[in-house]
């Protein structure tokens, strides 16, 4: 069939957080996102550059991200006929960095691509596992130990299939301390977000006494082989998020024994393309991965909910509802978590929601129009 890309539009939007985040990088308290529609042949389809407000994750945010689509990345596709969704990843390989820039625009064709063909996206990719995700949740770093615990409540009450929690040097063993005794039972782990160094060893040794399922990136974020030397001296597996940014990635992490699980985010590794690559690897060596998340509106979620569908997302993810974000999402319906603590799959054509554009427009504070 072809997809000729007709048109590019970029547009910012600013949404408050229902509640800040706050991790060990930094407190946010209200999300600026680049939307991403691309068009063809009168379809549009959507995506979500992932990136946050500003460069304390990862390099990337809003600002450069906008400059990486209209400058390298819209130029390689506008005109030009894509055989499929697929090639998007290969004709803007040659941009070093800057994965979620890529992949919001990548993402953004896959789905067009499906709503096209009139296939849910989930099929496109290649999903189509299970027909609900198991979902958890991820609660930033508090004030107090009884918000913590407060909220924790309220998220396992809300049926969620496991927690996990931000932790920092001074926000760590003694606090996952009173989580473990007041929730003995709970699936539970711990996000670092490359807070720690090998010479916390002790402190991070210190975590295997609250068999947690596993502690995500404690080390560097663009580190993987200190990790190693860290993971032979842990009971608890490691999970890697920041340094895992594609599946070569992948293939040496577990390969030099890393890790245990990894996380994928469709925007770290630039799209599905290569969300689908470090899948396949982590499956090759029976390394279990999950889904992460980027705090996004409904359209990322939307992306992330087809993505959890491959089979080798067997761990719940951090994909959830979206009330717990927004007062108000940007598609209809918002997503919504069951008691069981799943997101059901529809069959409705692309990532399967509406996008509610009189939200949209209310939220938008700047627009681009590439052709
Ligand atoms: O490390 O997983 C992370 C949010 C922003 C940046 C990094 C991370 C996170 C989350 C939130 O943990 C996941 C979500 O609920 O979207
Ligand atoms: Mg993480």
């Amino acid at each position: 069939m072809g997809i000729k890309l007709d048109r590019i539009v970029l547009r910012r939007i600013e949404m408050p957080l229902v509640h800040f985040f706050q991790t060990s990088f930094g407190r946010t308290y209200s999300r600026s996102i680049v939307l991403v529609e691309v068009q063809a042949d009168g379809v549009s389809g959507w995506g979500e550059m992932t990136c946050g407000e500003n460069p304390f994750y990862n390099e990337e945010w809003v600002d450069a991200a906008w400059l990486i689509g209209k400058h390298y990345v819209a130029p390689r596709l506008l005109g030009h006929t894509l055989e499929s969704a697929d090639d998007v990843n290969a004709r803007t390989a040659h941009i070093r960095g800057h994965n979620m820039a890529r992949g919001g625009v990548e993402a953004a064709v896959w789905d067009l691509e499906a709503r096209m063909k009139g296939l849910p996206l989930y099929q496109s990719i290649g999903g189509g596992a299970r027909r609900e995700i198991p979902c958890g949740v991820s609660i930033g770093i508090q004030d107090t130990v009884p918000q913590l615990l407060q909220k924790i409540e309220t998220e396992v009450n809300a049926g969620y299939q496991r927690i996990k929690m931000k932790i920092a040097p001074g926000w760590d063993v003694d606090v996952i301390r009173e989580v473990r005794k007041a929730f003995p039972q709970i699936a539970l782990m711990a996000d670092a977000n490359s807070a720690y160094t090998l010479a916390d060893i002790d402190r991070l040794q210190a975590l295997d006494e609250f068999y947690l399922m596993m502690i995500e990136q404690p080390l560097a974020h663009d580190e993987i082989i200190d990790h190693v030397p860290l993971q032979a001296k842990l009971k608890t597996p490691i999970c890697l998020d920041e340094c895992i940014r594609s599946a070569h990635h992948a293939k040496q992490a577990i390969e030099m024994r890393a890790c245990g699980i990894i996380n994928i985010k469709l925007g770290r590794v630039g799209g599905f393309g290569e969300a689908k690559r470090v899948h396949d690897v982590c499956q090759q060596y029976q390394v279990p991965v999950w889904c992460g998340g980027m705090l996004e509106s409904g359209i990322g979620r939307a992306h992330n909910i087809a993505l959890s569908t491959l089979p080798n997302f067997v761990l719940p993810g951090d994909v959830s509802a979206s009330e717990r974000y927004w007062k108000r999402d940007i598609i209809d319906p918002w997503v919504t978590v069951s008691p069981r603590g799943t997101i059901a799959i529809n069959d409705n054509p692309g990532f399967g929601y509406e996008i509610d554009h009189d939200f949209l427009k209310s939220v938008q504070v700047q627009e681009e129009v590439l052709s």
